[in-house]
């Protein structure tokens, strides 16, 4: 189903979605099946901070199981629907947050951030930013204290207004301390549900007290002009999303 009035009225104010098992209890479960004997056989405390910083199951991320969660669901069309036009998506984050029981102290919370902008592991001169993020829920999150994802809603319009003001390039903060300061909201939800996120949303992620790996994957969609606009596109939200700013003329009977 294409994305409804009210849907796109909600990304504008929120600049984010949720679709409730947008991707089928089969794809899911078949991408899960992968991640699960990865952790099992691959994972080692150590190289968790490493994995934090990128991806976990580095060697999954282009697996056709996990590119179709995607590439294989309506997210395709959801993303479409926002951004006119998307450049292929060739591979997956996937993103776990290990149980403190099993893996104490390994990850701390990650503080607020939009992806891409003054990476902690990254040249701050370096812009890897995209238009959408695309996260698709692997594992049951059932309160905040379940390694979830927290998302500011409205937050893109601050960052916005924050990069074409007091930011400039190469510097490291990566939010305003305003904004730093937010818990944000939980995402909560059950394998196969899907949030959208615009890419300019601050999020933060905090620890996982349950027994269990709480994981997503995540897939960054980018307009296809973005790579040659990045700077422009911190600043204005909506120029990767033309559909956003399309007024509908009134339709004037003609006699
Ligand atoms: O673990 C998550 O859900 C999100 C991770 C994240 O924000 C990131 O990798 O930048």
């Amino acid at each position: 189903m294409p994305l409804t009035a009210e849907e796109r009225e909600t990304f504008k104010r929120d600049g984010a979605v949720i679709r409730r098992g947008l991707v089928s209890t089969e794809l899911a479960r078949r991408a899960t099946l992968l991640i699960e004997t990865w952790y099992r056989d691959h994972l080692k405390a150590d190289e968790v901070p490493a994995y934090n910083q990128r991806t976990f199951a580095p060697e999954l991320g282009s697996h056709p199981d996990i590119l179709a969660l995607y590439g294989e669901t309506d997210a395709v069309k959801l993303a479409g629907d926002l951004l006119g036009d998307t450049s292929p998506v060739t591979t997956a984050q996937i993103q776990i947050r290990v149980p403190e029981t099993e893996f104490p102290g390994v990850q701390p919370e990650k503080a607020m951030h939009v992806d891409g902008v003054s990476c902690p592991h990254l040249d701050p001169q370096e812009l890897r930013t995209f238009s959408l993020l695309v996260g698709v829920v692997l594992s049951d999150v059932t309160s905040a204290q379940d390694g979830a994802l927290h998302y500011q809603p409205g937050g893109h319009h601050t960052m916005a207004d924050w990069f074409g003001t007091a930011w400039s390039l190469g510097m490291t903060e990566q939010v305003p301390p305003e904004v730093d300061r937010e818990q944000g909201v939980p995402l909560l939800g059950a394998p196969g549900d899907v949030l959208l996120m615009h890419h300019l949303v601050p999020h933060s992620v905090g620890r996982n007290f349950t027994p269990f790996p709480r994981v997503m994957a995540y897939f960054r969609i980018s307009h296809p002009d973005h790579p040659r606009r990045r700077l422009e596109a911190l600043r204005d939200p909506w120029l990767d999303y033309p559909s956003m700013t399309f007024i509908p003329q009134p339709v004037v009977d003609k006699e």
